[in-house]
């Protein structure tokens, strides 16, 4: 088990150390034809950490930052770890009222942000803030030519001048592995969102045991991502890991399609991408448009793997990811409450519809839903109930939810409210969460099972299944997308049923079949069952 001493901070862990290894030359971050070495992301750092201490915001305090994928994304976040502060990060395309919630609730005394967001943080009456910095230009990520945002004021500063104005303090303040310094964000099916208390420590445990130890990131890497550095997944993947051993970190602000995906891997040609089944799907899609139009199809040889998290990975899609294109997918499972993936596919070992095996420096239990600790008797191998894990990156709790936090964390457990099971040789399956299971003539059926079962077959791009009563019964229901060139009918929804019948518990198949062109997705990428039920009530 890695440990790490008493006073340490993430930001030498990530990005100082690389200096001391003679790394100050070496590009970091690319952004279009922008490129930025350690030594200048460094020297950025050091100055966004002097500019928070100058403007009196304290270590312990929350700084949040509402930024798209652009490179002060990275000299911003090192910065606050580096002057003590806690990072918190919010997508800046959210309403703008889930962004002032998250201001009221982490009490954030300084914001960095695009300056729509700036404008409206004007606004408000109930806050903190004391200082809010703001990136002028979010194409470029930093470009002095652009006019001082509208929301110039006093606590409103231009970010770019305000680093290039700062003295740099030398010494950075001494700061405990213990400490605060991210909250990440967990958005349950119901309530607001709540943070996860992480300290310094939790981050570099995962970064050693996952990143380094189990997929194995290294020096010559180039990473792009497609979910948003905001996002705890791509904040590990395409910012913390790469940084932790040196390699270079691609970033895109647009929004990810397939489009702007093909465009940056043609650009940076990456070896590793973070990556979500939808995508994955959707690059297969493109692909195939491309080859029937005659043109050669996606050029994807620079990648060595890509990873997929944040929902399941059909198995069917992963198969056909792997007979037509040559680079490995490592799905995996991970949480804001434990930071990062913590069971995992990985080289030469990819069992696809699993979430592969636990990472070593964890510990998984499958127990039933009523257990109220880690030492309840677990389930028998292959029985679905709860997944409970423990490792050294758990949460300290969820701020300002003591009630939620003790249902939750048990020590170095996590109970984490989803439901899995693991086979004799150990690979883990996703069954759903404990609340999405559907009761239907009185047996369980996962949605999930359901979904993974209609995407074999191959007319089906995408499945999403809930349970809507009919007649007082509760009956599985399927939104279907088709595939590129097929058409949807009567006939091939009994075709899909019967597809369903052959493979699966008779109880299983869906009842109804719907064909659809899109499904609802939260902000991360998911789909989202529960938009999806409101919508078939209304
Ligand atoms: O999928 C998630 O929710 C997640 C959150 C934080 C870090 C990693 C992952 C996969």
């Amino acid at each position: 088990r890695p440990t790490f001493p008493k006073i340490f901070n993430l930001a030498d862990y990530y990005l100082f150390d690389r200096l001391k290894e003679g790394l100050g030359d070496k590009v970091a971050l690319r952004f279009g034809d922008r490129a930025y070495t350690y030594g200048r992301v460094a020297e950025r750092t050091k100055q966004m950490a002097s500019a928070l201490i100058e403007a009196d915001i304290r270590r312990g305090e929350r700084v949040l930052i509402v930024l798209p994928d652009v490179p002060p994304f990275a000299w911003v976040f090192f910065g606050v770890l580096r002057a003590g502060c806690v990072v918190a990060m919010a997508n800046p395309d959210s309403p703008f009222e889930q962004i002032a919630y998250l201001i009221e609730y982490t009490r954030a005394t300084a914001v960095v942000t695009v300056p729509q967001v700036a404008e409206k943080i004007r606004g408000l009456t109930v806050n903190e803030v004391r200082r809010v910095f703001v990136v002028p230009d979010a194409a470029t990520g930093e470009d002095p030519e652009t006019p001082l945002p509208r929301a110039a004021g006093p606590i409103f500063v231009d970010l770019a001048e305000c680093l290039d104005e700062v003295r740099i303090r030398a010494d950075a303040p001494v700061v405990a592995r213990d400490e605060a310094a991210i909250w990440l964000f967990t958005s349950g099916s119901t309530g607001e969102p709540k943070a996860n208390m992480h300290s310094h420590r939790d981050f570099a445990y995962n970064t050693e045991v996952y990143a380094k130890g189990t997929v194995g990131y290294r020096r010559d890497d180039v990473t792009v991502s497609v979910s948003r550095l905001y996002f705890g997944y791509a904040t590990g993947t395409n910012l913390m890991f790469p940084f932790a051993v040196g390699a270079t970190v691609g970033l895109f602000s647009e929004r990810p399609t397939p489009e702007s995906l093909v465009r940056a891997i043609e650009m940076y040609r990456p070896t590793v991408v973070t990556n979500v089944p939808t995508m994955l799907g959707k690059l297969l899609e493109y692909d195939n448009t491309l080859r029937k139009d005659g043109k050669p199809g996606l050029d994807l040889s620079s990648i060595r793997f890509s990873l997929s998290a944040g929902e399941a990975l059909p198995e069917a899609l992963l198969t056909r990811w792997l007979e037509r294109f040559s680079s490995d997918v490592y799905d995996g499972i991970g949480s804001a409450e434990m930071f990062h993936i913590y069971a995992s596919n990985r080289p030469g070992d990819i069992k696809p519809g699993s979430l592969g095996k636990v990472v070593d420096g964890y510990e998984l239990r499958i127990l039933p839903e009523e257990a109220e600790g880690p030492g309840a008797t677990p389930c028998a191998p292959g029985e679905i109930g709860v997944l409970w894990v423990k490792g050294d990156s758990v949460a300290h709790g969820y701020f300002l939810d003591r009630d939620k936090s003790f249902r939750t964390f048990h020590g170095h457990w996590c109970r984490t409210g989803d439901l899995f099971r693991i086979d004799e040789q150990g690979y883990l399956y996703f069954a759903g969460r404990a609340d999405e299971l559907l009761k239907v003539s009185g047996l369980w059926v996962s949605p999930i099972e359901v979904e993974d079962c209609l995407m074999h077959h191959p007319a089906v791009a995408l499945a999403a299944v809930i349970g809507v009563e009919e007649e007082g019964l509760l009956k599985t229901k399927a939104f279907v997308i088709v595939r590129e060139g097929t058409q949807p009918s009567k006939a091939l929804a009994d075709e899909l049923q019967n597809f369903a019948k052959g493979r699966l518990s008779k109880h299983k198949y869906p009842r109804l079949i719907e064909f659809v062109s899109d499904v609802p997705k939260n902000d991360r990428g998911k789909v989202d069952r529960k938009a999806l039920r409101a919508l078939e009530a209304a």
